[in-house]
């Protein structure tokens, strides 16, 4: 486990206030809590609201269903009702805590569409791993863009990591130069950011498999996470990307940007559902400061307060 930064509850509570207002607020607005049952007109808005909170079309049938069906959920006991429903899921998803091994080379690999945040998610996290006095490599794994690279390196020198760069090399061979770099002088952390192509579907999952490979076969046990990148934002659409990087790499958690000011932050739950993976770190704004270890109550007690 790695102490990351908590971040000031009242900072994540305005991160995910328009979550709350889009999944609670909305969802809770249909009903009248004075009625003994829900009417069909307001089911079905609820399970508009829910689907519009970007929780996913079959996850709010199922909800709603468990309305109609459990005639012992009252409209007065639906927000409690939700509450323990989506606690249930987060915490069936796995653990939210980002596993590092003290003393032991820890690699962290990045990986998510353009756009989605992972240059900064591993400038924040470089920045963290440093606060706490680590030693920690970059490898500039996306080197498909020249400009990628420059952006990492920009970030990663005001962090304080040193970075693994080689213009237009195999991305593969600059995680190898990352990894015996790491071995030969004693790295707590490895960084890995990659590209996020999605043009090019086929090649960009064949290269993240061979710097999975190359993981595998220079620094067995090293692999700490892999990383999915998703913006909040795309909501139900960043999980159907996200589903073409689960198939090519074998991934432990979710990182979930641009989480403030999105009304989208549901997303989370939905990814608990349908991929069973559990979001480990929320990012909520663009300062190397702004990176959170996800709480499951602290997320529950910010949407539903
Ligand atoms: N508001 C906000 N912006 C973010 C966050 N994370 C990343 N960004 C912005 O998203 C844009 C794309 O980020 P980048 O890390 O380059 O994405 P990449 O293509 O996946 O490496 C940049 O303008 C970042 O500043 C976040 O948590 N909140
Ligand atoms: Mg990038």
């Amino acid at each position: 486990m790695f102490g990351f930064f908590k971040e000031k509850i009242e900072n994540f509570k305005q991160a995910v206030s328009n979550t709350a207002q889009s999944l609670v607020g909305n969802v809770l607005s249909n009903v009248d809590v004075t009625e003994e049952e829900y009417s069909e007109f307001a089911l079905d808005d609820i399970e508009d609201a829910l689907i519009c909170a970007d929780l996913g079309v079959e996850y709010a049938a199922e909800l709603v269903d468990n309305l109609r069906k459990k005639k012992g959920v009252k409209p007065s006991e639906l927000k409690n009702y939700l509450k323990e429903e989506f606690i249930r899921t987060l915490s069936n998803a796995g653990s939210t805590e980002l596993n590092y091994k003290e003393g032991e080379l820890n690699i962290y690999f990045i990986t998510g569409v353009n756009g989605a945040g992972k240059t900064t998610l591993i400038a924040k996290m470089a920045y963290q791993f440093k606060q706490q006095g680590k030693k920690v490599l970059v490898a500039a794994g996306d080197t498909f863009r020249a400009a990628a690279e420059e952006q990492l390196n920009i970030w990663s020198e005001r962090a304080g990591a040193d970075i693994v760069r080689r213009d237009k090399a195999d991305p593969a061979s600059v995680v190898y130069e990352a990894i015996q770099k790491a071995k030969a002088e004693n790295y707590d952390v490895i960084l890995i950011d990659t590209a996020g192509r999605l043009q090019n579907k086929f090649n960009l999952m064949e290269e993240l498999k061979k710097i999975k490979t190359v993981t595998d076969k220079q620094a067995p046990e090293a692999l700490r996470e892999s990383i999915l990148v998703i913006d909040a934002n795309t909501g139900q659409n960043g999980l159907q990307q996200a589903k073409v990087f689960s198939d090519a790499v074998n991934l432990t958690c979710v990182a979930l940007t641009k989480l403030d000011g999105s009304a989208k932050g549901a997303i989370i739950i939905a990814i608990a559902k349908e991929m069973k993976l559990p979001v480990k770190l929320v990012g909520i704004g663009e300062k190397m400061t702004d990176l959170k270890a996800f709480d499951t109550s602290d997320f529950i007690e910010a949407l539903f307060e």
